[in-house]
């Protein structure tokens, strides 16, 4: 029987640079460093292949990146553009299975069980998603693919770039054996030294302890570690909507302190928000406001819940949140409301002992407007907190 290969992560090669490639055909098979100015004292967020040669590598000054290779051609960060290309990679990885998890800009887990009547074998999987992603965008991903999170990492970044790696469960003692422990999840500078310090250099090093031996001198951390090490990580994929938060939020056209107006957003955002969830089944345990003032500094203030998605329930926690947090002084100009740990919604017809009786009222009048709007369309019905002042009207 075949051996179960049904994790695929995916990352772009360069990605922020070969944007920037892709754009502007002159810059393709040449250095390429984007992020921080050569007369800066920024830092660089990615470079090309060809400017790696010189050993420029992300996180580096941009100084020292200049010093390297003069002649690289050095830009600044376009955040907009790469999200958008971002977002349609995306697009293409889901079209593949629905359970993905985004790990950063770049990169995803793809749960691919289940998917091989439709698409092929794992490696057919990665080498389709290959060819969509290059021919409808011009990117290049490398794609790794195992029996889990850690080793499907590891090998999409193995042969990069333009790398299709797939690990086997009879392959991994093999491949892992001479990786230095850096290459371990979780293992950062500080835990490399105290490893080293023990004797332990390879994750081969690591093969060959006893299980307990690790645990005992580092701790809980050992163990995990050790298991890695043997190719074993238990974690789930964490799809989107187990995860994510869902907000809204909105930069005034000049910079405002009227708090009764920022009551009344409070009040239109939650109620966007947790018609979003509703309709989703999904509900909220943590509330969250962001507020940016006037020199762009910016503090969040976040609140946990009983799980809901009720309106009332947010408007209220997130008007507590915002008049601890602010004296209706100081010139903001950006606020934003966020809920996060979203899960599914408990069954709202069985209801639940444990759940206060008030949520269980807001949840009837939540679903009655939502009804309303579904049929008359979503100005139809807005509470009385969200209607329009008379005097401003
Ligand atoms: P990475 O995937 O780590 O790097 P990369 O895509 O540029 O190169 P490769 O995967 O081929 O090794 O990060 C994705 C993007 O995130 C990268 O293009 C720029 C950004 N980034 C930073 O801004 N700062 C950093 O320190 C890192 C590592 C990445
Ligand atoms: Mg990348």
């Amino acid at each position: 029987m075949a051996e179960l290969t049904n994790i695929l992560h995916a990352d772009l090669d360069a990605f922020f640079a070969s944007v920037e490639q892709l754009d502007n055909p002159s810059l393709r098979g040449k250095p390429v460093v984007v992020g921080g100015s050569r007369h800066s004292r920024g830092v660089v967020s990615t470079c090309s292949y060809e400017a790696r040669k010189f050993g420029i590598r992300s996180a580096m000054p941009a100084a020292q990146a200049y010093r390297l290779c003069p002649q690289a051609v050095f830009l600044p960060v376009n955040m907009p553009r790469y999200q958008e290309m971002s977002r349609q990679v995306f697009a293409i990885l889901s079209r593949f299975s629905p359970i993905m998890e985004v790990l950063s800009i770049d990169e995803a887990f793809l749960d691919i069980s289940g998917c091989s009547r439709l698409y092929g074998s794992a490696e057919e999987i990665g080498r389709l998603i290959k060819e969509q992603v290059y021919s409808e965008l011009g990117l290049v991903i490398s794609i790794g693919i195992s029996y889990n999170k850690f080793l499907a990492k590891l090998a999409s970044d193995m042969d990069k770039p333009d790398s299709l790696r797939i690990i086997t469960e009879s392959q991994a003692m093999e491949v892992l054996k001479p990786l230095p422990v850096s290459r371990i999840w979780g293992v950062g500078q500080k835990t490399e030294e105290s490893l080293n310090k023990l004797g332990i250099k390879t994750i081969g090093d690591i093969q060959a302890l006893p299980a307990g031996w690790l645990e005992a001198r580092i701790g809980s951390a050992g163990r995990l570690f050790w298991e890695l090490a043997h190719g074993i990580d238990q974690r789930a994929l964490e799809p989107e909507q187990e995860r994510k938060s869902l907000g809204r939020e909105e930069t005034f056209p000049e910079d405002i302190n009227d708090t009764a107006y920022l009551e009344k957003l409070i009040a239109q955002f939650a109620a966007e928000l947790c018609r979003k969830l509703r309709q989703a089944g999904l509900q909220t345990a943590s509330v969250t406001i962001k507020l940016r003032y006037s020199d762009f500094k910016t503090i969040t203030r976040s609140k946990t819940i009983y799980p809901c998605n009720s309106d009332m329930i947010v408007t209220q926690v997130a008007g507590e949140l915002l008049h601890h947090a602010y004296n209706g002084k100081r010139p903001l100009r950006l606020f934003g409301l966020s809920l996060g740990h979203l899960s599914p919604a408990a069954d709202l017809e069985q209801g639940n002992l444990f759940e206060p009786q008030s949520n269980a009222d807001h949840k009837e009048i939540d679903l009655l407007m939502d009804e309303i709007r579904n049929r008359f369309g979503a100005n139809a019905i807005s509470r009385a907190n969200l209607l329009p002042d008379k005097d401003t009207e």
